[in-house]
């Protein structure tokens, strides 16, 4: 699955074509606003379905560079990533051209109480697996290595089959093109998934992505949001309990049973929360890296009794 050596070869569209493809960007294809600009939905004319965001405020790169940095992005191909199919620069626009997520993001289905029965366990942990893997390929497999930055429920995209795939990797990298070093003034990214070294220093790294990708697991078992996980949240604490019980021998009589029926999944359903409270360690260097994460995840009863 990695695309490592490939040359870049993506379609450069005409803003003639995305114009028309969104209907002039009318609000009525407008489908929210992301990190870095706003997504329209639109439709080519062979009726193929895509999404264009529209970036906004690049203003301190020159286009060139941007267009390079582009074309750096096109490289990254994962199943578990968005699948970036064009771009458009022309003018005062940039505009990035992905495939159409049918189901929308993560986040619109999980903390939502009528729908989040549309996922019972198994594919709950497929999502789970399925993003570590697609994080794995951006920190490791992928020619470029990038660290996302911005992992949180509403980065993360379901196709029709409700298969997890990322959205908005290397746009940090875009946005932030004269700051590669470890810390910076602009820390990008959302509170409630950024670490705290991350947070309060700016200090990112392969490891502030593992933070992020806890959260996200956590969120992903339990249903319930993460507002600052570092803080005294009843999310966290629940989970540890639950965790500890566990490792006691005692039943799950904590977590919510709606979410997963009568299945007999106890120990994957721990084996998640184990990793989640692992890679949300205060320190970095007590987090797991996402190939640890992925042993984890796919050995049964590992780490636990
Ligand atoms: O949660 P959503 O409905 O899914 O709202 C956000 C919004 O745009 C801003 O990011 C949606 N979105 C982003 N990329 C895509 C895509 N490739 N396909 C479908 N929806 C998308 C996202």
């Amino acid at each position: 699955s990695s695309s490592r050596g490939k040359v870049s070869s993506l379609p450069i569209f005409d803003a003639s074509v995305i114009l028309a493809a969104t209907n002039n960007f009318a609000l009525s294809n407008k489908l929210g606003e992301g990190g870095f600009g706003t997504v329209y939905k639109g439709e080519l004319n062979g009726g193929e379905r895509i999404a264009v965001k529209r970036l906004a405020n690049f203003s301190t790169q020159g286009l060139d560079e941007l267009k390079n940095e582009v074309l750096l992005i096109a490289e990254l191909q994962h199943i578990n990533l968005v699948c970036l199919l064009g771009c458009c620069i022309e003018g005062e626009e940039l505009m990035l051209i992905y495939e159409y997520m049918e189901n929308k993001s993560l986040d619109t289905i999980i903390f939502d109480k009528a729908k989040s029965s549309q996922l019972d366990w198994q594919k709950r942990f497929e999502i789970i697996k399925g993003i570590a893997r697609g994080v794995l390929y951006l920190h490791q497999d992928s020619r470029l290595r990038i660290i996302h930055r911005d992992l949180k429920a509403s980065n993360i995209l379901l196709d029709k089959n409700m298969n997890p795939k990322i959205s908005d990797f290397g746009l940090a990298r875009i946005f932030c093109a004269d700051d590669k070093k470890w810390q910076t003034n602009r820390v990008v990214g959302t509170y409630g998934y950024m670490s705290p070294e991350y947070a309060m220093d700016g200090i990112f790294s392969v490891k502030s992505d593992v933070f992020s990708y806890g959260v996200l697991v956590l969120e992903i078992v339990s249903g319930k949001k993460s507002r600052g996980i570092f803080g005294t949240e009843s999310m966290l604490n629940l989970l540890s309990y639950a965790w500890n019980l566990w490792k006691d021998g005692k039943a799950l009589e904590l977590l919510d049973t709606s979410i997963f029926g009568n299945s007999n999944n106890n120990s994957e359903i721990m084996r998640c929360i184990h990793v989640g409270l692992l890679c949300v360690q205060d320190r970095p260097t007590d987090r797991p890296h996402m190939s640890e994460v992925i042993l984890m995840l796919n050995s049964p009863d590992a780490h636990l009794p």
